[in-house]
């Protein structure tokens, strides 16, 4: 009898586990600001469908990237660490070697341990193969499958830098052996036509000085040549109706088995060239168009969610890799058909800053079934901390480990406490830590101002010191006014820069 009852016990007790788990799809916009959501009071238009994840869960106002662009940000996400640990996180070119150590555990290997299947599908930007030289028309090893994802479909780093194909698994999608793939940072190869030669073939131009007036692929010129793959390079109109039915897929395909799906949506980076269904539509140049394409698909994959009635037990993040930029190097309307809209939300800075708009993001967690829905959280939280706080919540691994800069949160990710992080480092060129009300940044002797985007960097020779409880604009420097306070926030700074 009692081993029947264990019997029963056992094989009622499995299954509810396994309910239990939640499939997770993190959304990670590419550039999008703080005040690029309706959700978060942009009113020139509307993004309903990330709203609704809003008013399913938590909308956090006090998270953070550790990062201002996106390869160091993506870093952070997958090792734990923040981008300063290791040199060579910057903004990786498109022929770059992983930067990851495929022996390395990784946010998706935590995840692949606890029995889920994991895909990565988008942006990727941390590097492909052993080294600059690899072969585009074989395998490309190591990538996204080495360091824990059992399905990638990805472009290499962005739309802007050749090889603008798409890898899938290992693979360039639609190679050709006639037709051989080559790729050069560092001189014209093959006979392609180039901006610099050739600007009357561009459908889009590129901003003076930025670049961009390589190889010409599409009507735009990208940073880096290639020659070759005319079966594989892709149209910029349909990447992301590609990347949303690969999202589409792998849920269908995966609805019976708890999965990890990191969505790397590519809005609205540079360069913005939308599906024709969006051309216009928001009114505010294709910028504006961009973000209502990721609202649409975010939209169409909810709706893949609920039609396979996986919705309410996933846990769905989204977030943004680093602030917004206007002119990030095409001439695509950003700037003059701005209007009212503010992508900044009220912040300094931007892309590639210090100041909050450069690493302040939006970040949005709802889970239907476990978390209560249409809260807002002030907690400070970083994107570093997603890594021990699934490995608490998946393998209840409860302390800061030593080598990882990132902290357990799980009961802040689903709000069940509202406190988070005693202190977060941030850093784009120089460094700042929020800790309580105070944002600090150290003394550097970089340019104050991205002339070429036109953003304030946030590098001042003085320190500076910020009450964001009171000014989230940084515009009132308090560090003279407040110097124990400004010495004590410069010791724990520094002190975390040299932990090893
Ligand atoms: C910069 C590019 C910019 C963008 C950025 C990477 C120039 C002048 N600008 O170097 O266009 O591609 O790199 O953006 O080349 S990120 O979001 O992927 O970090
Ligand atoms: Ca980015």
């Amino acid at each position: 009898m009692k081993r029947l009852f264990l019997f029963l016990g056992l094989a009622y007790l499995q299954p509810i586990h396994c309910q239990e788990k939640p499939n997770v799809i993190l959304f990670y916009a590419d550039d999008l600001g703080y005040g690029d959501l309706s959700g978060y009071g942009a009113t020139k238009f509307k993004t309903p469908n990330i709203d609704q994840l809003i008013q399913d869960g938590v909308k956090f106002t006090n998270a953070h990237a550790t990062a201002a662009t996106c390869t160091p940000s993506r870093y952070s996400l997958m090792t734990g660490k923040y981008p300063f640990r290791q040199s060579g996180t910057g903004v990786l070119s498109g022929d770059a070697a992983l930067i990851i150590n495929s022996s390395e555990r990784t946010f998706p290997k935590i995840f692949q341990e606890a029995g889920y299947k994991t895909a990565l599908i988008g942006k990727w930007h941390l590097g492909l193969g052993h080294d600059v030289s690899k072969n585009w028309n074989e395998a490309i090893k190591p990538g996204p499958l080495e360091v824990g994802f059992d399905y990638s479909f990805i472009f290499p780093a962005t739309a802007d830098r050749v090889p603008t194909v798409f890898v899938e698994n290992h693979y360039v999608l639609n190679t050709n052996p006639d037709d051989p793939i080559e790729v050069s940072y560092s001189k014209k190869i093959g006979n392609e036509p180039t901006g610099l030669e050739n600007p009357e073939l561009l459908k889009m131009k590129a901003s003076p000085n930025h670049g961009h007036n390589n190889t010409i692929v599409n009507g735009i010129g990208r940073i880096g040549w290639m020659s070759g793959g005319k079966d594989a390079i892709w149209s910029d109109e349909e990447i992301t109706l590609t990347f949303s039915n690969k999202v589409v897929d792998f849920i269908k395909e995966h609805k019976d088995t708890p999965f990890f799906l990191n969505y790397n949506c590519t809005e609205p980076h540079v360069p913005r060239m939308p599906a024709t269904m969006f051309k216009g539509k928001s009114g505010l140049g294709y910028r504006g168009d961009a973000i209502l394409q990721l609202d649409y698909t975010v939209g169409q994959i909810i709706t893949a969610l609920k039609e396979t009635g996986l919705y309410k037990n996933t846990l769905i993040i989204f977030s943004s890799d680093n602030g917004p930029v206007l002119d990030d190097g095409y001439q695509d309307g950003a700037v003059e058909q701005l209007g009212d809209h503010d992508p900044f939300g009220g912040l300094r800075g931007g892309k590639y800053s210090i100041y909050e708009a450069g690493t302040r993001v939006p970040f949005i967690v709802s889970w239907p079934k476990r978390i209560k829905p249409g809260q807002s959280s002030e907690a400070l939280i970083s994107q570093v901390d997603l890594f021990a706080s699934f490995d608490y919540f998946l393998h209840n691994k409860k302390t800061k480990q030593e080598i990882l800069d990132s902290e357990p949160l799980w009961n802040v990710l689903i709000a069940k406490d509202k406190k988070g992080r005693e202190y977060l480092i941030k850093s784009a060129g120089t460094k700042a830590i929020i800790k309580g009300d105070y944002k600090y940044i150290m003394p550097s002797n970089g340019p104050e101002k991205n002339t070429l985007v036109n953003i304030e960097l946030g590098n001042s020779k003085f320190p500076q010191l910020y009450n964001l409880r009171h000014d989230i604009g940084e515009k009132d420097n308090i560090a003279e006014s407040k110097p124990n306070l400004t010495s004590e926030l410069n010791q724990v700074l520094t002190k975390e820069l040299d932990r090893k």
